[in-house]
């Protein structure tokens, strides 16, 4: 009741100028704990003080903002701990937007479905390739628009930040989104309802980036039928029941759950569903899996070469398809044993695909019930293209579907599923980067059913696009956040039927793989192996590297480039130094060791017992985190959680290195305390702290820094121990190498 007469105390200042006069029936309720906001404005903030009973008496504790309406206001706690106290509403606030709702000429906002899958390939559903069985999805691309050259980021957390943004990753902000705002911010004082169910693998949690609803996993990968303890309801823990759970199924349960709730609301909405399939661990369904289970002992060559086709008479394709690389065999060449777990993790793969279109034809059901899927836009999309790295295969005797089984990716199938094109997940060629993108919008589309769009789009543009769908201003200020500016466009001429003449240059750039596209042109480079230089309007299976012929282009797209990644991302420098001179092999540690059909077992094996233990190093005999520290490992960054009782990472043993001197470098991030210190031995007898010592400064305020550490000792390293700070905190590494005194660079603690 307080904040409602809050309410009354500013209306009666505030002139509405507008059909409903504010002021009487104002109700208002201090909800429970926990519960998120139901309110957004749709005219400004003005941040007043806010009251608490506490005891007998009232406290002016928390810093509330008063939303001001055309037609009401509302309040929303921005509270120090971002909890959530409790909800004010003016009940004047629903009657006059409804009655302006009722009483305009402007067709009603469409809701907004964004579906996105993880570590979805390109070709991997019906309408774009695939024989995996999408009925769903199908229909949606028929009914609809599939672009041919929509374009993620190739990797999960900075696709995300780059669809929820409309930036690229590290001008938002990175994973913390400091410098961006997200679409539910921007949506809901539009007058949206905003939910979403799934993924998250970013920092905080939804419920503190908009949504109002939230159910999903924090994390970046998942049992899909145990969870993990990262699972949040509405910013709650939520306990991971040990029946009846399917991350699939749930977070589809939860998002019909919240459109039960947004329609209550009279609101339109926007449902951001972010599924983990076919994310490893591959855990399918039973009757899933089995419906495949044989239909993939033909192999990848055919499969691929079945694909190609199917791209071509679906008029999506028309182009030259990649070879099969030296790095995959020909199926046939592979041992029958080889071939069987093969068959069987491509039959997984599958059943992970069909379950999400499965569950997506719940979701069509639901709007065909409700009568709301002619004016719903449904975007369906990949975060990345197939992965190849292949790392533990837990039960691969076992059935994936017993509860127990992880199987891992397969660069064979990886390949197969990023038909026609190259490379994968991570690297910035057209496999990793393209994804599929249906567009289904009955009421408001102007293509015809079924078209294909060939305008080059970019998750970026998934922001600027739904804000002009949805009436929304994009906000240039924000509390907290230093915005910087938008990079995606909005793609409504392609819905108008239109195309799009040019747009600003797409930029790529994930670790040390980078590109560029720039009209027809893709500058790229595989993990800073020299640039190539690809006319996608002619080659877009990147097969004829043309950079010899047009030097000044690629000169031209390497400074453009460079200056966007230091001018625009303010990436760190390291990212953007010169591409190597000479072209080495290609290869990962991590895609499938074909040659050794008990490669990818051994690797687990070897794993076994080092419970906290983050992947191998090259060569090494592994990380291990030292008492007082927790270590996890998300996408090739070593993520540290100290305790402060002497913190730190032990390698074990180092890869073979030349003699020294060392330098020992790499990149940090650290909201702990204290010097940084390592240790090295030369042999196996000596255990740190015995041996070698160096302390080094290092700050501790979050941003990442390069650190660079000369280590006099001409011996060849055999262990390393390194702590990055002294007390209690967060850090984290990336890019950790040495260089030898010839300068020869070897990396340690590679994770991806
Ligand atoms: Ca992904």
């Amino acid at each position: 009741m307080l904040f409602g007469l809050l309410c009354l105390a500013f209306a009666a200042v505030l002139d509405f100028n507008e059909q409903c006069v504010f002021c009487f029936g104002i109700s208002a309720s201090c909800s429970g704990k926990n519960r998120p906001w139901d309110f957004e404005n749709a005219g400004g903030w003005y941040i007043v003080p806010g009251f608490q009973k506490k005891g007998g008496s009232m406290h002016m504790k928390n810093i509330f903002r008063l939303a001001v309406y055309r037609t009401g206001l509302a309040f929303q706690a921005i509270a120090p701990n971002r909890s959530y106290i409790g909800t004010a509403v003016s009940s004047a606030l629903l009657a006059p937007v409804a009655l302006q709702a009722a009483d305009s000429s402007e067709p009603p906002k469409p809701n907004i479905v964004v579906i996105l899958t993880d570590d979805l390939g390109f070709s991997d559903i019906g309408c774009y390739g695939s024989e995996i069985s999408t009925p769903n999805l199908d229909r949606l691309a028929a009914n609809g628009l599939r672009f041919s050259q929509f374009y993620n980021t190739a990797k999960c957390h900075s696709s995300r930040v780059s669809l929820l943004t409309g930036r690229w990753c590290r001008q938002a902000g990175n994973e913390k989104m400091t410098s961006a705002v997200t679409i539910p911010e921007v949506l809901a004082p539009a007058g949206y309802f905003t939910a979403m169910a799934g993924k998250w693998h970013l920092d905080q949690e939804p419920t503190d980036f908009g949504f109002q609803r939230y159910f999903g996993h924090l994390s970046g990968a998942t049992s899909y039928y145990k969870g993990d303890n990262t699972f949040r309801l509405n910013g709650q823990p939520w306990a991971v029941p040990e029946k009846g759970f399917y991350t699939t199924v749930t977070d589809m349960d939860y998002a019909l759950k919240f459109l039960g709730e947004a329609r209550e609301t009279k609101k339109p909405w926007f449902l951001y569903l972010a599924f983990n399939a076919p994310h490893a661990p591959l855990q399918p369904l039973e009757a899933d899996y089995k419906k495949y289970l044989g239909k993939y002992d033909v192999g990848w060559d055919v499969m691929r070469a079945a694909r190609v086709e199917k791209q071509k008479k679906l008029g999506l394709l028309a182009v030259e398809a990649s070879p099969r690389p030296d790095h995959i065999p020909a199926w046939d060449s592979l041992s029958p044993e080889m071939r069987n777990w093969e068959a069987r993790r491509m039959a997984a793969y599958a059943g992970l695909i069909d379950r999400v279109d499965q569950e997506i034809g719940r979701l069509i059901a639901d709007l065909e019930r409700s009568g709301e899927l002619k004016n719903t836009l449904i975007l369906f999309l990949s975060d990345n293209g197939a992965c190849p790295y292949d790392r533990k295969n837990i039960g691969r005797d076992g059935e994936p579907y017993d509860g127990t089984s992880a199987w891992s990716d397969s660069t064979g199938w990886a390949w197969a599923r990023n038909t026609p094109f190259r490379y994968y997940k991570q690297n910035q060629f057209e496999g990793g980067i393209s994804t599929p993108a249906i567009v289904h919008w009955p009421a408001g589309l102007k293509t015809k059913p079924g078209a294909i769009v060939s305008s080059p789009a970019h998750l970026v543009d998934v922001l600027p696009t739904l804000a002009e769908l949805g009436g929304a201003s994009i906000p240039e200020k924000w509390p907290g956040r230093d915005l910087s500016p938008l990079a995606g466009i909005s793609l409504k001429p392609v819905f108008d039927g239109q195309t799009i003449a040019s747009r600003p240059p797409i930029h790529l750039l994930f670790a040390s793989d980078r590109g560029l596209r720039d009209g027809e042109w893709k500058l790229v480079s595989f993990q800073s192996q020299p640039w190539e230089l690809y006319n996608i309007a002619q080659d877009r299976t990147e097969l004829h590297n043309v950079i010899a012929q047009h030097p000044e282009i690629a000169s031209r797209m390497t400074k453009q480039w460079t200056d966007m990644a230091d001018k625009v991302l303010h990436a760190p420098a390291k990212e953007y130094v010169p591409v190597d001179v000479v072209a080495t092999e290609r290869k990962h540690r991590e895609w499938t060791v074909y040659s050794d059909p008990d490669a990818s077992t051994a690797r687990h094996d070897a794993a076994k017992g080092k419970k906290k233990a983050a992947k191998k190093g090259s060569g090494s005999d592994g990380i291990r985190a030292r008492v007082g520290t927790k270590l996890s490992v998300q996408d090739g960054q070593l993520q540290l959680q100290c305790e402060g009782n002497d913190p730190g990472l032990v390698f074990n043993t180092l890869p073979p290195l030349s003699t020294g001197p060392y330098t020992l470098e790499f990149r940090l991030q650290s909201t702990a305390s204290g010097d940084g210190e390592i240790y090295w031995t030369t042999d196996a007898q000596t255990i740190p702290t015995k041996g070698g010592h160096l302390v080094f400064s290092v700050k501790h305020d979050g941003e990442w820094q390069m650190v660079t550490l000369k280590i006099a000792e001409t011996r060849a390293l055999y262990s390393l121990r390194l702590d990055p700070c002294a007390g209690s905190g967060k850090a984290c590494l990336e890019g950790l190498q040495i260089k030898d005194a010839s300068g020869k660079i070897t990396k340690i603690g590679e994770t991806e």
